[in-house]
């Protein structure tokens, strides 16, 4: 299974350690496009790419999914605009949002019947969730 993680980058990296524990469980539900997200190195100037490049390679991640797993807390536009890409693909979308934050999420991920919006208060809640939707959703 391949599991494309998003999480903000230029939206800002408060959650990035939450990103990289995210990563490190889902990893053993299959192989995350997107292990670089989690990573303390990459802040928010992100990668030394040109951006093409990058829209170009997480585009085409986005379509080879089996499902696109989400976190949701710190707002991004990158992250929205690859939900409603997995969803224009009906690709498999999980986001997860942290309640123990100040933020407040988007209705337009909220309201959104096609997405499965989870909320978590730790990472042993996330992971109880992720075990859940991976025993029921994606095979
Ligand atoms: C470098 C040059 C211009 O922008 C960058 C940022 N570098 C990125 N590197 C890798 N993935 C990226 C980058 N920018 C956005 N993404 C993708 O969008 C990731 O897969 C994230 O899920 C999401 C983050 O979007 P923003 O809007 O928070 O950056």
């Amino acid at each position: 299974m391949k599991i494309y993680f998003a999480g903000s980058i230029r939206g800002g990296r408060d959650d990035a350690g939450f990103y990289a524990k995210l990563i490190e469980v889902l990893q053993q539900y299959g192989t995350v496009l997107t292990e670089h997200i989690g990573l303390k190195t990459l802040t928010d100037n992100g990668e030394q790419r040109p951006p093409e490049e990058i829209f170009e390679r997480d585009t085409a991640w986005v379509k080879e999914a089996s499902v696109v797993v989400a976190e949701v807390t710190q707002p991004s536009l990158g992250v929205g605009y690859e939900i409603g890409l997995a969803e224009s693909l009906r690709i498999p979308v999980l986001c997860l949002f942290r309640t123990s934050s100040d933020k407040r999420l988007s209705a337009m991920i909220s309201g959104n019947t096609y997405c499965v919006v989870k909320k978590y208060d730790s990472i042993d809640d996330a992971v109880r969730i992720l075990a859940e939707y991976f025993k029921k959703t994606a095979k």
